[in-house]
């Protein structure tokens, strides 16, 4: 009988909200690991975490972190990739990153496996997992294009706070004890890096997510439009996007705008091609008050999508729902996925 081939792997950012999930996948989905390696700044350094029942020491990510090391998960911000990826791959490890650090590269891939997985095969070393935004709109509009043409994409979010990380889960607990308390709000805003300003969250909405460009988008807006049309292959793809936080914990929704080729398009067929799309589910009985809520998409790995319908204007313009798991399909299981792509391909050169 032939032993399944396993893999050193290492998790860098293994403390923080993404990296957490990534352990959780790992496990989940049973992924063939030889070593474990768990990376993190020097202040987590030294404390434990528990792998299948096993407690493993946090190490302080160097570049020497990466010595033997097969494949690397890198979440732990865009300053720590730029500084340590490459020295990954040096090192003979292939690296999935989950920051913004190398997604717009041209040698890098950037990839959602029920979307564009071909596209790993042409990597150099590194891969660069999407937004967590980007990914669900993607992995639900991809069938669409395939079957009726895309035009035109419209996206409003409504992001959960543990998209920002573990600090800001705290404080919109906080915030939300506070609030209901009657105490002022200021005292538990935390500072932000990069922003003069920082608002509550707690029974709040804020139009801000990550920092302004000079055309009056955010970055994580820009993120959005740029990233669809790599991992879509459609340069010409008109995408405007408004990214919004709202104060829940888990899972971002998006309510979406396309416009189709197919001038036949209708809500029946465009639901009948999600039923068959990898990865989506179609919840959308709106007889029956039925369509996803971030709620029921938390700890799920799917992109769950409902509410679709017809505009009432344009007859080849639509409107869905579409909401998933952040830190699942928007990031760990995502990054996942993509290392089993490279392994199941024979990709990890
Ligand atoms: P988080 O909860 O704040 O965790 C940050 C993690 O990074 C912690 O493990 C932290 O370790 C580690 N870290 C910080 N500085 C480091 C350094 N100099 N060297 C090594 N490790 C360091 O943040 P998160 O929400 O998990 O997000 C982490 C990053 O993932 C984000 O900055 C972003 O780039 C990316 N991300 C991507 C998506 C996506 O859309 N795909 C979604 C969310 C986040 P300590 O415990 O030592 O502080
Ligand atoms: O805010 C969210 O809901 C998702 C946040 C993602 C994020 C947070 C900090 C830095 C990113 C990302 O993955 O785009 C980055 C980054 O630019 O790396």
């Amino acid at each position: 009988m032939s032993e399944v081939k396993s893999y050193n792997v290492a998790v860098v950012g293994a403390t923080g909200a993404v990296g957490q999930k990534m352990l959780e996948t790992l496990e989940i989905r049973d992924f063939p690991i030889k070593q474990l390696k768990l990376l993190s700044s020097s202040r987590s350094a030294g404390t434990k975490m528990s792998f299948k029942g096993v407690h493993y020491t946090l190490e302080e990510a160097k570049p020497e972190s990466f010595e033997g090391i097969d494949i690397a998960l890198f979440s732990a911000g865009g300053s720590v990739s730029k500084s340590l990826a490459k020295e990954a791959v040096k090192r003979g490890a292939v690296v999935i990153d989950n920051t913004s650090a190398f997604r717009m590269d041209q040698d890098v891939p950037l990839v959602v496996p029920e979307v564009n997985e071909e596209d790993i095969k042409a990597h150099k070393g590194i891969i660069a997992n999407p937004n967590c935004s980007t990914i669900q709109m993607v992995a639900a509009l991809k069938p669409i294009q395939a079957k009726f043409g895309l035009k035109r994409v419209i996206v409003s979010t409504y992001q959960a706070v543990s998209g920002a990380g573990t600090a800001a889960v705290e404080e919109l607990k906080d915030q939300a004890q506070a609030f209901l308390n009657g105490e002022d709000l200021t005292a538990k805003l935390l500072p932000v890096k990069g922003a003069a300003k920082h608002y509550p969250i707690a029974f709040n909405a804020l139009p801000q997510i990550d920092v302004f460009q000079d055309n009056g988008y955010t970055f994580e807006e820009m993120k959005m439009i740029n990233e669809t049309r790599k991992i879509m292959h459609a340069e010409d793809l008109a995408v405007a996007a408004t990214c919004v936080r709202l104060p829940f914990f888990t899972s971002h929704a998006e309510s979406v705008y396309i416009e189709v080729e197919d001038k036949a398009a209708e809500v029946r067929s465009i639901q009948q091609t999600l039923i068959q799309a990898p990865g989506v589910t179609l919840v959308d009985d709106p007889s029956n008050q039925i369509y996803p809520t971030p709620l029921d998409a938390a700890g799920k790995p799917d992109v769950f999508v409902g509410r679709i319908r017809k505009d009432l204007d344009q007859s080849n313009g639509f409107h869905l729902w579409i909401v998933s798991d952040n830190l699942l399909k928007g990031a760990a299981w995502n990054s996942v996925q993509i290392a089993e792509s490279l392994i199941n391909q024979n990709w990890l050169k």
